[in-house]
């Protein structure tokens, strides 16, 4: 059945995507597999571009459709899941990348999760990190990197908020990130896709629904 949407998004017909997701809600698909089909189109996107067959403004509007569809579903899946807060999230990509599609998704699924998310968007620097945890008291930082270029970055800035002295537990995730990268930088876990970050958001907070 979503097979219609990953083609859509694929082939950058941005109108008939957002149409068929309307219609694929209207007709009782689980948001939560309407995620999992975007998820599937990048995957071909990303694919094609390593292999030379689509460029960047391809991978820019796949980006686009991406957030006009999770703008969509994001009041179905809302009224689906807890309302209460439990919990404050500073999100961001690190320092010098600029990739922001799987850190977006990432924030989404906390933020629908129950977690109140604050973004601070791409190329963000240590102290920006540092400054936003103290003016919303969050408790858990999750730092998004896809270029080997992000790990020194990631590295810094886990260093700020320790020397800072914040009592946050730090998640770290992206591409190239791995359990061998989660140590280099010193933060507290990896997550290796969004639900993964919403698990550890849990564990960390006590909160098992
Ligand atoms: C899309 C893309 C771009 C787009 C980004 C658009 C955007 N708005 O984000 C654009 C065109 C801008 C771009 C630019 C560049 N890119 Co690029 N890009 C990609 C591509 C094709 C897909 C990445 C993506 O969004 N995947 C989709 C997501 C949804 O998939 P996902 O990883 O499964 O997502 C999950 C996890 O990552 C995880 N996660 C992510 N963050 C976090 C955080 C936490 C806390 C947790 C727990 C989990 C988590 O959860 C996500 C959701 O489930 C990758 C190749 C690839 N196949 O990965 C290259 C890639 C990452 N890019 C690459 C490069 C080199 C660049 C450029 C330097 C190119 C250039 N020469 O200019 C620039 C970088 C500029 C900069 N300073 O950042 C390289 C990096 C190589 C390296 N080792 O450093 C890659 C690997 C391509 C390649 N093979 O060469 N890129």
């Amino acid at each position: 059945m979503t097979q219609k949407l990953i083609d859509a998004i694929t082939e950058m017909r941005e109108a008939d995507a957002l149409q068929i997701t309307e219609d694929l809600l209207d007709g009782g698909t689980s948001p939560l597999d309407i995620l999992e089909a975007c998820r599937n189109a990048m995957e071909v996107i990303g694919d094609r571009f390593e292999a030379g067959d689509c460029f960047v403004p391809e991978l820019i509007l796949a980006g686009e459709m991406l957030n006009e569809i999770s703008e969509v579903i994001k009041p179905r899946l809302e009224e689906a899941m807890a309302s209460e807060k439990v919990a404050r999230v500073v999100i961001g990509t690190v320092e010098g990348d600029i990739h922001d599609i799987a850190k977006d998704i990432v924030a989404f699924m906390l933020d629908i999760n129950g977690f109140e998310v604050t973004d601070l968007g791409v190329d963000v620097p240590p102290q920006k990190f540092v400054d936003a945890v103290k003016e919303t008291n969050a408790s858990i930082v999750g730092l998004s990197g896809f270029l080997t270029l992000a790990y020194d970055p990631m590295k810094d800035t886990v260093a700020a908020l320790k020397n800072a002295g914040l009592d946050v537990k730090i998640m770290v995730g992206g591409g190239q990130i791995d359990e061998h990268i989660r140590e280099y930088t010193g933060a507290d876990a990896y997550g290796r896709d969004a639900m993964a970050a919403v698990a550890l958001a849990r564990q960390w907070t006590g909160e098992n629904k």
